[in-house]
């Protein structure tokens, strides 16, 4: 049976730089290794600084789910230090990540994910009315009419016709694997589209709570610097309140009748991906947003997501964490450890000494594969693991948890908007483990968000309505009073899942700083003991319609919605060259 390698690199509709390669044996994927071809190394610039400082550089680890690393620097010091965050502060957090989520999930669905489903070129052959129907039937958005799908498809005869498909070129249209009729083709493409004013718009929340977006500026050790007086001209007042709250809400009406909509009717034509892209089934959430005070790291019991492990695919049980059971191991990855590379280091003992051994094209050294013996380093990223184990991490382990966690604050809620979406579909629980539960799960992840964020809004205030205008717990500000030593960890679940940031303090300056981030859980080679990363373990068996053009490996990817800067706390220097895809 004829053997191939297929690589896509870099693989686009990402943030960052991603490498994926593949054997392909029969039409089916039966190996495959996940590749972060860059690198540059914040953990290293963070040595010797102020810990109330570190945040204000994680942050810049990403532009894509950027708060997430300030939210989790300001917990590991926190927890270090042993501060508590007033509840003001631990609310304005919440609805900063929860505006955080709406918008990363709903720009991933249309932006980054949708053409993977979406064909766009088939768009142009639609009957503007029949897509109005279509629409119509599944909700009550006002601009599903057909004037305004007559409109995109004019828009698009004229991308097409003038040669320049701008973002939509370079996609595998008329693909086999595709499969929507010309009317949701259409659909979807004029949600892709209002889909870029909504994020815009939305995000204006985060100027509102964070001053800025990206990169929000409100966070200090300690809790909040957003000044609050209702009656004043402080930055929280009644009317930036009411601002929010109707942000909030035009938030959670595109979400409910534009998003969860398409999602539906594009899952329904894709059934067969619920049997495709499962992985090793186990899932490990931190959990987060707090709903009091309290340190969340030896407080799981105050989070509305909870804390918890799933293991084997198996809902009847949901596992404790424990930090102390997270490393990295560098045997397949650029960095070395200096007691060898056989045993994985939990993240206080963590070292970051890069050692690129892999080809140098920029210096014209020409390679095919970067796989080159069954010891080859060949990622820019650690592998993490979970008291040995890769563990998948995302949306789509926040659901298995909370649907598995009866006790969970937001158990009702999940459990009810997951029914809804398997009976909609007419398939069982055991469809959720695949690329199209990835992807489900997302969706119902922000309808549960959009939905409690109006809540946390309430409570935040109604506190307020009680007098407390408190946003920072100053106690420990003045170094003098910290120990000599000292060790943290932050953790909060961020868009694409688990992430931990841990602090070593000495005389008041950091001596060591590790992050293990979400893509990193997901997208990490193997360990020193050859088990596969849950990127690698999900392809395989990926069908290939076509090798030269393997879109199916986009959409399991996809589905995890990659962050490689994140995943190998980077910025490209290297200028590569963009070259889509190389099939050999
Ligand atoms: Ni750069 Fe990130 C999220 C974090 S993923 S997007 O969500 O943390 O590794
Ligand atoms: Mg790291």
């Amino acid at each position: 049976m004829a053997t191939e390698r297929v690589v896509v690199d870099p693989l686009t509709r990402i943030e960052g730089h991603l490498r994926i390669e593949t054997q392909v044996e029969g039409g089916k994927v039966t190996d495959a290794w996940s590749s972060a071809t860059m690198w540059r190394g914040i953990e290293l610039i963070l040595k010797d600084r102020d810990p109330r400082d570190a945040w204000y550089f994680t942050q810049r680890i990403c532009g894509v789910c950027t708060t997430v690393h300030a939210l989790a620097s300001v917990r590991a010091v926190e927890n270090a230090l042993g501060i508590e965050v007033p509840l003001n502060a631990v609310l304005i957090r919440n609805l900063i990540e929860a505006a955080q989520y709406m918008q990363d999930h709903v720009i991933h669905f249309y932006h980054l994910h949708a053409l993977d489903w979406v064909d766009v070129v088939s768009a142009l052959q639609a009957d503007p009315e029949k897509a109005a129907q279509l629409a119509t039937t599944t909700s009550d958005w006002p601009n599903n009419g057909v004037q305004h799908f007559t409109t995109v498809q004019n828009r698009l005869k004229a991308f097409v016709e003038s040669g320049q498909l701008g973002i939509f070129a370079n996609g595998y249209w008329g693909h086999p694997a595709q499969k929507l009729p010309p009317e949701a083709n259409l659909m979807a493409v004029a949600h892709y589209l209002e889909a870029l004013d909504w994020q815009r718009d939305f995000i204006r929340i985060h100027a509102i709570l964070g001053s800025k977006n990206p990169h929000l500026q409100t966070y200090v050790v300690g809790g909040s610097t957003l000044a609050i007086d209702p009656n004043g001209q402080s930055v929280l007042n009644a009317e930036r309140i009411a601002l929010l709250q109707q942000l909030f809400k035009k938030g959670q009406a595109f979400v409910e009748q534009v998003y969860i909509p398409d999602l539906l009717a594009v899952a329904s034509f894709y059934k067969e991906w619920a049997a495709i892209g499962g992985g090793h089934g186990n899932f490990l959430t931190y959990g987060d947003f707090p709903l009091t005070t309290g340190d969340p790291v030896t407080n799981p019991d105050i989070l509305y997501q909870p804390r918890g492990i799933i293991l084997n695919k198996d809902l009847s049980t949901v596992h404790p964490v424990e930090h102390a059971k997270v490393t990295e191991y560098v045997a397949h990855s650029w960095f070395d450890y200096r007691d060898g590379n056989g045993n994985g280091l939990h993240p206080w003992e963590g070292q970051t000494n890069p050692n690129y051994t892999g080809p140098r094209p920029s210096e014209g050294e020409a390679y095919e594969t970067l796989i080159t013996s069954d010891e080859a380093k060949y990622s820019w990223l650690k592998a993490p693991r979970y008291n040995d184990t890769p563990m998948e991490v995302g949306p789509l382990a926040r659901m298995l948890v909370a649907y598995a966690s009866k006790d969970a604050p937001n158990h009702n809620s999940v459990k009810e908007k997951v029914d809804t979406v398997l009976e909609r579909l007419g398939v069982g629980p055991e469809a959720l483990f695949s690329t199209l539960g990835r992807t489900a799960a997302r969706g119902i992840e922000t309808w549960v968000i959009a939905e409690v964020a109006l809540d946390w809004l309430k409570m935040l205030t109604d506190n307020i309505g009680r007098g407390d205008l408190k946003v920072h717990n100053g106690a420990k500000w003045d170094p003098k009073t910290w120990p000599a030593l000292a060790q943290g960890v932050g953790m909060t679940d961020a868009p694409r899942g688990a992430l931990g940031h841990w602090v070593n303090i000495e005389n008041q300056h950091i001596q060591n700083y590790q992050c293990v981030v979400p893509t990193t859980w997901n997208a990490g080679p193997r360990d020193a003991h050859g088990k596969r990363g849950p990127y690698e373990e999900a392809l395989v068996g990926t069908p290939i319609a076509d090798p030269e053009r393997p879109l199916e490996i986009l959409r399991t990817i996809h589905s995890f919605d990659p962050c490689m800067a994140c995943a190998a706390h980077v910025v490209d220097t290297t200028g590569q060259e963009i070259v889509s895809v190389k099939v050999r």
